[in-house]
């Protein structure tokens, strides 16, 4: 067992084989099980449509692949920081380090120098593979930069388009080539990858994943979504989120022998050419992504959308009105998805009635999920009272990777694993999201720990104090909202100068603060804590659509230019502002 990670007691784990749920199947050893099955049909698209990439050739090439890893020294048990966009390489590298024993840890392109070199240090990663040129930010240049400053260099492998010449120590991934060795004996049990935490704390933490129970999400998520080889999925969202890449997404369609379809940015123009063109069956987004989606199709884009049936929306709240236009307007079947990083999945079914799939998140997919929804004590609530959700199941985390006295507050006695989220559970046992507790903005579909925010923002000179809480908005459902008090006798830095300064610390810009709110001192609570809730409650008060802002300091509004991009492939959101310059 990798160190640092926490395993099911032996008892579960055997209950968990014994029903068939672990099968004992490395994750690499799959894909050529996939290759003898599906042979020559096509497994995944760039999204340019040139490079197809059949079963057969993907399993050669991830051969090939690990062959030229293994002869860089990476091996079983070592961490690489994977950080690539939607491009059949992405695929390939994860099945090859799967192949070897080694382990990718996932980072979004949206990731900059504060999370990457977080989760280097955190994973103990030998290697980082990155994306060349073409993306809008120059992560060579960032991973130059990175490593002057490093204790412990890492190996860089640069994928798509490398600059001509490479840094010393840089690779382009298209260079790593080999001969195949014989595959690495790898152990189901053990930790085939790390998937990124929502993070409720300071810094993102890990989630170890096993092979066999991430091959088994992925097969009982396909089964739910009734894949098969005429399966299409489009991959919208960044692949390394845990919705696209296995719920059932990128790696259940192969699963099952469909085409994985990859596209760079969720704009409908280009999603809905790449449906048309590839005849997309299904696909997975967020709620924001449903807004573009839904004013594209009332403006008339001219495109072909018959081929698409299901469409998974999910990772932040999906309100009943939206989800109620989805199936006139775009002619799609919706299915609610409620999901983590950490683990359960509840999705709506087929043939729920149309009052479960617009209004509820669905049922566990597992009949061996485990729920509770428990009061601040623990104690079960009854049915249809609202408390926190606790659970676990063959799937679900037992422990974050290296991280015991978090894991001693975030998992009971028993194993189940706190998820922060507010839930009740109808009389027919599906999963409302009603809130949440843990500190963390669900901007779009990505996760803002407060608590990160607010101390990059403490860095600046002029701020004694910040508390960063969710401010409503239409169509990124929750926007950050930084409030500051500022040192005495200093004037309030005007949020472009904010913005500038977590840039500067090298934070992703989905994280920087969308509004300032400049106050004298915040309200606390009985405890003498700054009470987030009034402020939460403030906010949205002033940022109601129907009442007028009320008086006081007021937002910062000169250099007030937040606006678009989220992680989820630089979503625009209508009404997004001008971006000031980095
Ligand atoms: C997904 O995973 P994460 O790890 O980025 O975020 C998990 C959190 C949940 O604890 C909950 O707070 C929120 O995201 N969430 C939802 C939701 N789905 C996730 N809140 C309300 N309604 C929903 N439908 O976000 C994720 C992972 C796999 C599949 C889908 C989403």
């Amino acid at each position: 067992m990798l160190d640092g990670c926490v395993p099911w007691p032996e008892d579960v784990a055997a209950k968990y084989r014994a029903a068939g749920y672990w099968r004992g199947e490395p994750l690499g050893m799959l894909l050529g099980r996939w290759a003898e099955q599906y042979g020559e049909r096509e497994a995944l698209v760039g999204a340019d449509g040139c490079s197809r990439v059949t079963y057969r050739a993907l399993d050669r090439w991830c051969d090939r692949l690990a062959a030229g890893f293994a002869a860089r020294g990476i091996g079983a048990g070592e961490r690489v920081l994977v950080q690539l966009p939607n491009t059949p390489e992405f695929v390939a590298v994860c099945f090859a380090l799967f192949r070897l024993g080694a382990l990718p840890v996932f980072a979004l392109p949206a990731h900059r120098a504060a999370e990457v070199g977080h989760l280097l240090e955190l994973s103990g990663a030998v290697a980082h593979i990155l994306p060349g040129t073409g993306t809008g930010y120059d992560h060579v240049a960032a991973a130059v930069e990175a490593r002057a400053r490093r204790a412990r260099p890492v190996q860089v492998f640069v994928a798509g388009e490398a600059p001509a010449v490479l840094p010393e120590g840089f690779t382009a991934l298209a260079d790593v080539d080999g001969d195949p060795v014989a595959p690495a004996d790898v152990d189901a049990f053990r930790r085939g990858v790390f998937l990124l935490s929502g993070g409720t704390t300071a810094l993102p933490k890990l989630i170890p994943r096993t092979h066999d129970d991430y091959a088994y999400q992925c097969r009982v998520t396909a089964g739910i979504c009734g894949l098969d080889a005429d399966s299409v999925y489009l991959a919208v969202l960044p692949a390394e989120f845990n919705f696209p890449f296995g719920c059932p997404g990128i790696l259940g369609t192969l699963h099952a022998g469909g085409r994985v379809v990859f596209a760079l940015s969720p704009q409908p123009e280009e999603c809905f050419a790449l449906i048309e063109r590839e005849h997309v069956t299904f696909t997975s987004v967020i709620p924001t992504i449903v807004h573009l989606w839904l004013a594209a199709a009332a403006q008339g884009h001219g495109r072909d959308l018959g081929s698409l049936q299901l469409l998974q929306v999910g990772s932040a709240k999906l309100h009943e009105e939206l989800a109620a236009r989805i199936g006139p307007e775009l002619g799609v079947r919706l299915q609610q998805v409620f999901g983590m990083a950490e683990g359960l999945l509840t999705f709506t079914r087929d043939d729920d009635p149309a009052d479960v799939v617009l209004r509820t998140q669905g049922r566990p997919v597992s009949e061996a999920d485990e729920i509770r929804v428990a009061d601040p004590d623990g104690r079960p609530v009854p049915r249809g009272e609202t408390g926190e959700l606790l659970t676990r199941g063959p799937y679900t985390l037992r422990g974050y990777y290296r991280a015991p006295e978090h894991n001693a507050r975030a998992f009971t006695e028993d194993g189940f694993y706190r998820s922060g989220d507010l839930v009740r559970l109808t009389a027919d046992g599906q999963l409302v999201v009603e809130g949440r507790i843990k500190d963390v903005v669900i901007r779009g579909g990505d996760k803002v720990s407060a608590t990160e925010v607010e101390g990059h923002l403490g860095a600046h000179p002029d701020v004694q104090q910040a508390a960063v809480v969710a401010m409503p908005d239409p169509v990124w459902g929750e926007k950050v909202c930084a409030y500051i008090v500022p040192a005495p006798g200093r004037p309030a830095p005007p949020m472009a100068a904010l913005r500038r300064l977590l840039r500067a610390r090298g934070l992703a810009d989905y994280k920087l603060p969308d509004r300032v709110e400049v106050v004298d001192a915040f309200p606390l609570t009985g405890l003498n804590k700054v009470d987030k809730k009034a402020l939460a409650a403030d906010i949205a008060a002033k940022t109601a659509p129907t009442r007028p802002t009320t008086a006081g300091h007021g937002p910062t509004t000169d250099g007030d230019t937040a606006g678009g991009g989220g992680s989820a492939g630089g979503v625009t959101a209508a009404g997004g502002g001008r971006e000031e310059a980095a």
